[in-house]
């Protein structure tokens, strides 16, 4: 059994994985107020405490760029003082547990690949050159070329919320979901939620902003089309997931046309959980390979 954290600018998540299902899945908020390493670590440890005791290894997924189990916040408004802060040496002493440690859209990206929208099963178009993006608090990406989950020794890849929009933003920042929280507040809506939930009604202004959003993260991801290879993209994370969203990414690309309408852009079939079945799976595999 191996235990599976996610931690994520809104929430922490954990369960325990058994190879092919997520059991005793629990979850609480990320800490607001402070969102130092080690406050996040002592929130982590109690939501861990019930599970822990039937694990072998720990299994992390994690907002922030990831070296060497080391973690760096790349936007200081979800994680705060994290600066190759030492998460998976920490997890270890506190749990007596090999840990591993993954970024959260990286861990997605695997746990899709192989047990949801970029597997097999799902399709039976080749997807070997896969990606998944998640549009949540910020944006993140994960990538599987070739089929291998695509890391670097230096943590930097992939990081969708920090390539350019059109205005030299990061696009998490212009198009994320603490970005719309924000706009959202500007206006005396209560957040991101009011903007999805405005659009169903059918208000103009809230459907303006989310197509906005999501004709960026269409961009994005049709870049790495042509960049990559990829051909299927699977887009998770709560603002990603919520009512609308996907068909906007995708009447982008049908809106952009060739080559730009071949990607194929899915929904992420783990829904919020992609993160932990792919950290999860990961530790796994990287487990048997220390272990013939
Ligand atoms: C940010 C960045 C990424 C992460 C993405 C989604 C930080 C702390 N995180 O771009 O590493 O993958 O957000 O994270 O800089 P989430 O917390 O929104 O799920």
């Amino acid at each position: 059994m191996i235990l599976a954290l996610d931690i994520g600018g809104t929430k922490l998540a954990a369960a325990l994985w058994d190879g092919s299902q997520l059991l005793e899945r629990t979850e609480c908020p990320t800490p607001s107020a402070d969102r130092s390493p080690h406050s996040v670590v002592s929130a982590a440890l109690e939501l861990l405490k019930p599970l822990s005791g039937q694990a072998l290894s720990i299994a992390v997924a994690t907002t922030g760029s990831v070296a060497d189990g080391r973690v760096t916040a790349l936007n200081a408004d979800t994680l705060q003082g994290w600066y190759a802060f030492d998460l998976r040496g920490a997890l270890k002493n506190a749990l007596d547990l090999p840990a591993f440690v993954l970024n959260d859209a990286d861990a997605a990206a695997w746990g899709e690949y192989k047990h949801g929208a970029g597997s097999a099963s799902s399709s039976s178009a080749d997807s070997s050159n896969f990606a998944f993006v998640t549009v949540s608090t910020g944006i993140g990406g994960g990538l599987v070329l070739n089929g291998q989950l695509h890391t670097t020794a230096h943590g930097l890849h992939a990081e969708l919320g920090y390539t350019l929009a059109p205005n030299d933003q990061p696009l998490e920042i212009v198009a994320g979901g603490a970005a719309l929280d924000r706009w959202a507040r500007a206006r005396g809506w209560s957040g991101a939620r009011e903007i999805v939930q405005r659009s169903v009604a059918g208000d103009e202004v809230a459907i303006a902003k989310l197509t906005e959003s999501a004709g960026l993260v269409a961009r994005a991801a049709a870049n790495l089309f042509v960049s990559l290879g990829i051909t299927r993209v699977a887009i998770g994370g709560g603002l990603g997931l919520s009512a609308g969203y996907l068909e906007r990414v995708q009447a982008t690309l049908a809106q952009l046309g060739e080559p730009w309408n071949a990607l194929e852009v899915v929904r992420a079939e783990l829904g919020v959980d992609a993160g932990l079945v792919g950290a999860a799976a990961w530790a796994m595999a990287q487990q048997a390979k220390r272990t013939p």
